[in-house]
């Protein structure tokens, strides 16, 4: 094979098996992405410092679906950034993380039973660890978008991460995360709008959230109330994720791609919905255009109202049910 961008196949742990674009340097391929922004994967073999070793290899075929072979996560994590570079880029122009064409690099087996991932503006890169056992890595595709979508936050609003700004934050990469799940369509993933649901962190099949009703975790907030804000960030998120499910599918009872939802909402009020697309667009818009880090809910509301404005007109059935979507979630009558 000649040098350059190559197209191998690998097999994760979450995606089934998948094309992936690679680089052929030296005779060895390497999961390095050339075709966006120079994304690669590096294996940190368990350790916690310094940036892992780039995954190269002398054959284009990686991981075998299993967690035990080192490649198959990696395999995730490079799909994951593909398949989040490709959202942004298709969905709303957007040019990698900070719209500047360079991707982000990712980190996977970090440290040993890591429970989390994160994103790191300082390096630009994000991180999963392998689960309890080393056996449930954080790979999974919603995981990833949300943690890559920590990066636009960043480069965008700047939502400070805490109390209601901090749930706002959050909320938006579960709702960009959850855009790239159903962007990817991935026939060993159906999407849907609980996060991370295919990882079992919790070791019970639980998934880490639920946007249809958050409150199903236990812990998350179905809608706003004075106070919210002091909830954990992952927590008070529940308002604006509840907010954007209701936004895409409307209220009621209902089934998509065999998940079963349904949603509860404040104040009596049905909510027709707009789509998915269509309330991704609103979101990304807020967030780039209006939001600042210290945009709370009542603030959010205001500023996903401009964007449908923006997008739709101020007379639109958009810009109505951004308005529905909100009271729905007790934020703003
Ligand atoms: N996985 C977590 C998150 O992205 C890490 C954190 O607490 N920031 O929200
Ligand atoms: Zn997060």
């Amino acid at each position: 094979k000649s040098e350059g961008i190559q197209t191998g196949t690998g097999t994760g742990v979450f995606v089934g098996t998948v094309p992936l674009t690679t680089t052929n340097s030296g005779g060895q391929y390497q999961l390095k992405d050339a075709s966006r922004g120079g994304q690669y994967t590096t294996n940190m073999n368990n350790g916690t410092s310094g940036n892992g070793t780039l995954f190269a290899k002398s054959s284009d075929t990686w991981g075998n679906g299993q967690a035990s072979n080192p490649e198959s996560a990696a395999v995730d994590a490079q799909y994951g950034a593909g398949a989040t570079w490709d959202f942004y880029k298709n969905t709303f122009g957007r040019n990698g993380i900070r719209n500047d064409g360079v991707g982000a690099f990712s980190r996977v087996h970090y440290d040993s039973n890591y429970t989390n991932a994160f994103w790191d503006d300082s390096c630009f890169c994000m991180t999963y660890g392998d689960g309890a056992s080393n056996t449930h890595p954080l790979t999974e595709i919603d995981v990833s978008g949300h943690e890559m979508s920590h990066g636009v936050t960043a480069a965008t609003a700047k939502l400070n991460y805490s109390g209601e700004s901090g749930g706002l934050n959050e909320a938006t990469s579960d709702i960009m995360g959850t855009g790239v799940e159903f962007y990817a369509n991935l026939p060993s993933n159906p999407p849907n709008y609980w996060i991370g649901e295919l990882i079992n962190l919790n070791g019970n099949g639980t998934p880490l959230r639920y946007m249809d009703k958050p409150s199903k975790d236990g812990s998350s907030a179905d809608s706003w109330y004075s106070g919210v804000g002091n909830l954990d960030v992952h927590y008070s998120s529940g308002v604006a994720n509840h907010f954007f499910y209701l936004l895409s599918e409307g209220s009621g009872a209902k089934t998509i791609n065999g998940f079963n939802y349904d949603s509860p909402t404040a104040n009596g009020v049905t909510v027709a919905g707009i789509g998915r697309d269509k309330a991704l667009q609103v979101w990304y818009k807020a967030l780039t255009a209006y939001m600042t880090s210290t945009t709370d809910y009542a603030a959010a509301r205001t500023a996903t109202i401009n964007a449908a404005t923006d997008l739709y007109g101020a007379n639109s059935t958009e810009v109505y049910q951004v308005g529905v979507a909100w009271a729905a979630v007790n934020v703003g009558q």
